[in-house]
């Protein structure tokens, strides 16, 4: 049977052999993606990030608990596939220009694909003009935007400038999220919806193109 507490534990030690062989065998029982993420796995980098704050921890020991987190994300992706067999609508999502965080941004891809959106993943760090040109070259419904760090908020909102500027931000509606991220800021940058997690990115990014 797989040993769920050691998953928490192999992606808190940043160990990917075992992190990798608890997912294979968590899977292999049929246990939710979605639970072994968000019970086990999310805690883990909550807590190497409270250690890390407090001093306790490292940079390095980060790296290795997210490169732990992604190689268990890569086995679940495909299991995320929901049945749609037609597209909801289209999504382009990134991080924002100055913050290289991903995972959380990838999850909610996954999730969004695996509900039936196709979705554009520009990566990290992507730049205004990068988000004003993939609007105009796959016309999407929505744009997610995710940043975690304090210090790159402020850039969702010039990206709402930027595709303002451009002449298309009413195109599109604009999705905000993550960690420092919250429903009173999506509304002062003028966003038009945010997501705490990826489950509610879904559910958020189907209301807003009313098809809930
Ligand atoms: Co960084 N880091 N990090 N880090 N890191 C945090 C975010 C931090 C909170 C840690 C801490 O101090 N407690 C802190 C930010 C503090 C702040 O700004 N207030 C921090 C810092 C300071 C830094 C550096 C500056 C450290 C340094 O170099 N001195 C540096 C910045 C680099 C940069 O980006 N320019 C840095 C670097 C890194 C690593 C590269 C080492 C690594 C990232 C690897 C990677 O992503 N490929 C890393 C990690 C792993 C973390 C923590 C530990 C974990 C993040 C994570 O993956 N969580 C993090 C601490 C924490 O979050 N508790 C921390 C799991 C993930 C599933 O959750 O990303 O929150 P999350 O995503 C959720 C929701 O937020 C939401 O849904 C997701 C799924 O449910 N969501 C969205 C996210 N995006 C969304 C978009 C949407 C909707 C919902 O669109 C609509």
């Amino acid at each position: 049977m797989a040993n769920l507490d050691s998953l928490y534990q192999a992606v808190l030690s940043g160990n990917l052999q075992d992190t990798i062989e608890i997912t294979n065998e968590a899977v292999a029982e049929n246990i939710a993606p979605d639970n072994i993420i968000n019970q086990y796995m999310v805690p883990a980098m909550n807590e190497i990030g409270r250690r890390f704050e407090e001093g306790d921890a490292f940079v390095p020991e980060l790296l290795m608990s997210a490169r732990a987190m992604k190689g268990a994300l890569e086995i679940l992706k495909p299991l995320m596939s929901g049945e749609s067999a037609t597209s909801l609508g289209k999504v382009v999502i990134g991080t924002v220009k100055g913050d290289l965080h991903d995972i959380g941004k990838n999850l909610v891809a996954s999730m969004l694909e695996g509900c039936g959106f196709e979705v554009i993943n520009l990566g990290i760090d992507v730049p205004d003009e990068v988000f004003v040109s993939a609007v105009k070259e796959h016309s999407p419904q929505i744009v997610c935007m995710s940043t975690l760090l304090t210090t790159t908020m402020n850039q969702m909102q010039s990206v709402i400038e930027a595709l303002k500027n451009a002449g298309i931000r009413e195109q599109v509606k604009v999705m905000v999220g993550g960690a420092p991220v919250s429903e009173q800021f999506a509304l002062q940058i003028g966003a038009d919806g945010f997501s705490s997690n990826a489950n509610s990115a879904v559910y958020k990014a189907k209301e807003l193109l009313n098809c809930v």
